[in-house]
């Protein structure tokens, strides 16, 4: 229809004289008036005139609590509902030009001024949101699970070594403070930050990996600092890549129990937050997790290096208790969901002499390369069947039968004895064997007397002993070195035992299995020995890693004097001096009955049955 039409009182400019753009524009102006000037009729019509509040009330808020009010109160009458219509007419007619305050005041600020202002709005409300507990948590009625600190042991000598770890925890974070705070790992010799790739740009991994070393050494000076720097600068929206098992163990795993530790709020939430930027991981054909995420994108593959792009089964099996405690305080079965599917997958595959190959592809949920290890790329599976048996009050039965199994084929096909009697776990490569030990798998010695007491009664002594044989081959691992610190892997052929034969296995990292295992061993036996071999390595430590910045990694134990690689790794403060503080503690520290350590040694409470030594969520 022209617009001539429809104006009535439109001009009749002369068309032949006016151009054309000068006529639109004049239609334009009158068709803007006509409509402002509707516009105003219709703001009076409902502002001002009498009949107008039926329309409001009846219409438009029917269902608004206003109108609900007046009309369900038993003392509801005519001139009552007239006098809240009335009130209720102030209120929108007040809001109403508040509103348009408001409107004319915004379209008066600069664009940059606006956006500002927005950011500001849209912070407070995530500060507010986390203040109230953060992901939408559960309120939960948090209670400290018994032993989280100890007490000085009565023997002098023992409280003398126990104080002396602290010490050396002390000057291990000191270095770590003063030179590389905030970066992930300090590098000890040239005093400065280091970052690996396993984190993306994850910052601050020796900050969590030490909270609960810190906390249960009584630090809490330091654990101070480290809670105020996971609050004002750990961050998790980075576009990076990480590894889900190290960010797991490490960051997932240290938050836990500086929460479990310390009732402090802010670690459960950064630990469920970092838990939900875990879960797009799982995104496979069968839910077996991706090795490596971009936390951003959400997108996940597998190391190029691992046979047909498989997961490995340490990494995707060593969630499981970190992802139970997850839904336990987030609410969310999700988590739980995820590990007992990995679960659900792995009993559905034929497994070669009841062995688990370290490889399976997440597409297609069949194994790839037959090779088998209790060290790297194996460990901690078999570590966590265990656990997530004793962590679950021993309800776990599934998780109870899968680990004595697997021990079953482990000593079946890969515990050997060497021509002096030493016993070893060897490497299964599609059925021949590797007759090389790593330093990891040295937390078997440990792993094997943690699970002796569940097993079949007639199978405990056995275990134990096949536990104590472990540890004392670890120990000669150790003993046969120059520096008296253990390289990373050993062999057992070519006329050497327990001895690396590799240049390239001759290092040590610092790492902690070996004193994992004395640990165990001390608190299951009570035999003196394995304080001293704890007490062999703390010399060592001190001999040959210590160095003004901190503690170093060793290039070659077996020369004369050490090659430092300069690299002070997160898991020392988390592992390698909390097994020697509780080496050289009561037993009532952190005690079995209660606690379970992650396979980066972080503590997290049995989650009981009874509910209780839990903490419960406010009905
Ligand atoms: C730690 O990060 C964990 O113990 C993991 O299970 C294996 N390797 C290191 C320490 O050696």
């Amino acid at each position: 229809m022209p617009v001539a039409t429809l104006l009535p009182f439109t001009a009749t400019p002369s068309r032949k004289s006016a151009s054309p753009t000068s006529f639109r524009l004049t239609e334009k102006f009158i068709l803007l008036l006509v409509f402002s000037a509707f516009i105003t009729l219709c703001f009076g019509a409902i502002f001002f005139l009498p009949d107008s509040s039926k329309l409001l009330s009846g219409v438009f808020f029917r269902s608004s609590p206003v109108e609900t009010n007046t009309r369900t109160g038993p003392e509801s009458s005519d001139s009552g509902s007239a006098a809240n219509e009335e009130r209720n007419l102030d209120k929108i007619k007040r809001d109403h030009e508040k509103a348009l305050l408001e409107a004319k005041d915004t379209l008066q600020k600069a664009p940059g001024v606006i956006k500002a202002e927005i950011l500001t709005v849209k912070s407070q409300l995530a500060n507010d949101r986390l203040s109230q507990g953060g992901n939408n948590l559960p309120v939960i009625n948090y209670h400290r699970p018994p032993g989280a600190t100890g007490h000085d042991p009565v023997d002098p000598e023992t409280k003398e070594r126990r104080a002396k770890i602290k010490q050396m925890m002390k000057h291990a974070w000191d270095g770590y403070r003063r030179y590389a705070w905030g970066s992930n790992e300090l590098r000890p010799v040239s005093k400065q930050g280091h970052s690996s790739n396993l984190f993306g740009s994850i910052k601050g991994a020796t900050i969590v990996d030490a909270l609960d070393t810190l906390f249960i050494m009584e630090m809490f000076d330091e654990f101070d600092a480290a809670t105020e720097w996971v609050e004002k600068n750990l961050d998790f929206n980075v576009n990076a890549e990480i590894s889900v098992f190290e960010v797991n163990i490490r960051f997932v795993g240290g938050l836990l129990s500086a929460y479990y530790l310390s009732g402090k709020e802010v670690f459960r939430r950064k630990a469920v937050e970092l838990g939900e930027k875990l879960l797009p991981a799982f995104k496979t054909p069968t839910g077996i997790p991706w090795a490596l995420l971009n936390l951003k994108s959400g997108i996940g593959r597998n190391w190029p290096w691992a046979s047909g792009g498989s997961s490995i089964l340490a990494e995707y099996g060593t969630l499981h208790l970190e992802f139970m405690h997850l839904s336990v305080l987030s609410g969310k079965p999700e988590f739980a969901q995820k590990v007992m599917n990995i679960r659900k997958v792995l009993n559905r595959l034929d497994k070669p002499q009841g062995l688990y190959p370290n490889y399976l592809n997440p597409n297609s949920g069949q194994w790839g390369q037959h090779h088998v290890s209790v060290g790297g790329l194996g460990d901690s599976f078999y570590e966590y069947l265990l656990k997530a048996w004793l962590m679950s009050d021993k309800t776990d039965e599934e998780g109870k039968k899968l680990y004595y199994d697997a021990l079953q084929a482990i000593e079946a096909n890969l515990i050997r004895k060497s021509s002096s009697g030493l016993t070893y776990i060897a490497e299964w490569k599609g059925g021949l064997l590797e007759h090389k030990m790593g330093h990891l798998t040295c937390f078997a010695g440990g792993m094997i007397a943690l699970g002796a007491d569940g097993a079949p009664s007639d199978k405990t002594g056995h275990q134990m002993e096949l536990a104590a044989e472990i540890a004392r081959t670890c120990h000669e691992s150790y003993a046969r070195t120059a520096l008296k610190l253990g390289p990373e892997a050993f062999r057992f052929d070519g006329g050497v035992e327990a001895i690396a034969t590799r240049q390239n296995e001759k290092y040590f990292i610092l790492r902690p299995e070996v004193i994992e295992t004395y640990m165990y061993m001390w608190r299951f036996t009570h035999d003196p020995k394995y304080r001293e071999w704890g007490w062999e390595a703390v010399k060592a430590l001190e001999q040959h890693c210590k160095v003004e910045g901190g503690y170093s990694g060793v290039r070659d134990v077996y020369a004369s004097s050490p090659s430092h690689d300069d690299v002070q790794q997160s898991f020392y403060l988390a592992e390698t001096l909390k097994y020697l503080y509780l080496l050289f503690s009561d037993d009532d520290h952190l005690p079995f009955e209660h606690w379970v350590f992650n396979t980066e040694a972080h503590p997290l409470p049995v989650i009981r049955k009874d509910q209780t030594d839990r903490p419960n969520e406010v009905e």
